[in-house]
């Protein structure tokens, strides 16, 4: 198999080739017109922080949906022409979002590009993404996904070679094209040898042979993790084979929606209550997220990573080894976390949505457990949230707690923390693919009351007004400095925090790929009352949410699509 010498091809702008909150998203169909994955990758090229894609070395994988491998080819044969001279590739494209994270910074390549569109459906009719991340291993910054963006707008011509056929994905091992080369990889092997180096997998394998009656369902909801889970759940950790569903990837997720909710993954949710299930987990698409749940609970994501947090140092040897040095949130994640960093001395940070916003306190040796509401969570052992990660350490802390507490269950741990810390009620209303104008609307009236004070006496404002009992003492749209290279992002969601600190936020998604998402955030923070239906604890605050912001009137739904 040959490789030509690089030859430049012409081509005008497409519009709106502008990465959201991770990456490039878009209907399948859009990126297989021509000339449009190629601008897109030509301008990831032009846009590669110094010294640029010039003899760089790229990691390249995908969640394993359709149009994955054709991306793949696409990649080389663009890459190469702009100077790549290795692209480390996981087997048949198959790179999960952290094992490529891994993968990068193991073998110090300078970069990444992630094929997935995370959760999101998959198949011919549905969603292909994008994501390009740095040397760091973690998704690129504002300030390149800028570069990226303004390169998609201007270009006249992109680069590439032509090959005499496709480059074979499925046989492990270096293959060299003249200028450049290809080496495909195991892709679960590093993220495995990783994993075993954080955790007490000794602990976990022994708790799980004296504990007949726990019980372990993980499912990959046809993703990519499948591969990952099999090797570390069955091979490594011991559990049966029967502890794993839908674990095979498949390039439409079996026409199911790869997200781990209640409503997307509600096979699991079944399982977990019919058979009686210890621990359920899932993780989406591409492997960032997890759910936790079990037979006698529902972990929400933003206890989960306080949990984690609370956890660290007393079981999982990474962090008794590395020690804990800062813990961070997305903003509307509920401030459990902050209760954790507070009773242990440690900085929390607040950032906007979306985790490339955690990487450079990371970076700065600053934080090293973050997560976010919308069930990602991880740590600073690589630089995208990790599924699995969090799915191992639940299993760490229940087996360390075992130890002490035969009758460990999920439920149990959950009780005992909130019984130090006390509760935030957390839950998220979605409201997905509504009318964009309308959803704009909302925002817009919505941030007109931002500049709202109480001394500006705005009869339309609502700063002293009250809402189903709960009296607002301020409004913002969240702007975020980041501490160590002090970019700015603004505009990162509308607040609304009430005297005691209850929390109604607002913003419109940044990962969807057809109208509007609108996602409404409350919060409310309890110290006596640890064990109310969380939805019975914020209906006060929802009404009020819905009443504020107009929502039906402005994007005409009853009901949201999904509850957390
Ligand atoms: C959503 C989540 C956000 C997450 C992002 C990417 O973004 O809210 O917390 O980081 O998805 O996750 P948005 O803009 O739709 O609210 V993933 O698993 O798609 O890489
Ligand atoms: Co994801």
């Amino acid at each position: 198999m040959t490789a030509s010498a690089a030859r430049r091809v012409q081509t005008t702008p497409f519009e709106g080739q502008k990465p959201g909150t991770s990456g490039l998203r878009k209907r399948v169909v859009v990126f297989q017109q021509e000339h449009y994955t190629e601008n897109f990758v030509q301008a990831i090229f032009t846009a590669m922080p110094s010294p640029g894609p010039q003899d760089a070395t790229l990691v390249v994988g995908g969640d394993g949906r359709y149009f994955v491998k054709d991306a793949v080819q696409t990649i080389i044969r663009v890459g190469a022409a702009n100077g790549i001279a290795k692209f480390i590739i996981g087997q048949d494209g198959i790179l999960s979002t952290p094992a490529a994270s891994a993968v990068i910074r193991k073998r110090q390549a300078d970069g990444g590009i992630i094929l997935t569109a995370s959760h999101n459906p998959g198949g011919p009719e549905n969603d292909f993404g994008i994501k390009y991340n740095m040397r760091n291993g973690g998704p690129a910054p504002e300030s390149v996904t800028d570069d990226i963006y303004a390169a998609t707008r201007n270009i006249t011509k992109y680069s590439v070679v032509d090959m005499s056929e496709p480059v074979d994905l499925s046989v492990i091992g270096t293959r060299s094209f003249g200028n450049f080369e290809v080496e495909i990889i195991d892709p679960v092997e590093d993220y495995v040898e990783l994993l075993a180096g954080i955790f007490d997998f000794d602990l976990i394998r022994r708790f799980r042979e004296q504990t007949p009656s726990f019980s372990l369902l993980f499912d990959g909801l046809n993703g990519v993790t499948g591969p990952y889970g099999r090797r570390i759940f069955v091979d490594e950790l011991g559990f049966a084979d029967s502890s794993l569903d839908q674990c095979t990837p498949l390039e439409d997720f079996g026409g199911s929606h790869p997200d781990p909710n209640l409503t997307y993954a509600h096979k699991l949710v079944e399982r977990v209550a019919r058979e009686n299930i210890s621990l359920g987990a899932a993780s989406d698409g591409d492997g960032d997220r997890n759910m936790i749940i079990s037979n006698d609970c529902f972990v929400n994501p933003s206890d989960s990573v306080a949990l984690i947090a609370h956890y660290a140092m007393e079981c999982i040897p990474y962090f008794q080894r590395n020690g804990v040095h800062g813990l961070a949130r997305s903003m509307p994640t509920s401030c459990a976390i902050d209760r954790v960093a507070h009773a242990k001395g440690l900085d929390v940070f607040e950032v906007p949505t979306g985790w490339k916003f955690f990487g450079n306190l990371m970076d700065a040796g600053r934080l090293s457990i973050c997560g976010e509401e919308s069930f990602g969570t991880g740590s600073d052992h690589i630089r995208e949230k990790d599924g699995i990660w969090a799915i191992v350490a639940w299993l760490n802390i229940i087996a360390h707690v075992g130890q002490t507490n035969p009758d460990v269950s999920v439920r149990s741990i959950m009780q005992d923390f909130y019984a130090i810390y006390g509760r935030n009620y957390f839950t998220r209303y979605d409201y997905e693919e509504v009318d964009s104008e309308g959803a704009s609307k909302m925002i817009d009236r919505l941030r007109a009351f931002a500049a709202d004070t109480p001394a500006a006496n705005n009869a339309s404002g609502l700063v002293g007004k009250s809402f189903s009992g709960y009296t607002v003492a301020k409004v913002d749209d969240f702007e975020y400095t980041d501490p160590i290279d002090h970019s700015v992002s603004s505009r990162q969601g509308l607040r609304i925090i009430f005297d005691d600190s209850s929390r109604i936020i607002f913003r419109l998604s940044g990962t969807g790929s057809q109208g509007a998402t609108v996602r409404i955030y409350i919060e409310r923070y309890d110290q006596e009352l640890l064990d109310v239906d969380t939805q019975v604890a914020l209906k006060p605050l929802v009404d009020a949410a819905l009443h504020i912001s107009q929502l039906k009137e402005f994007v005409n739904r009853e009901e949201p699509t999904v509850i957390t």
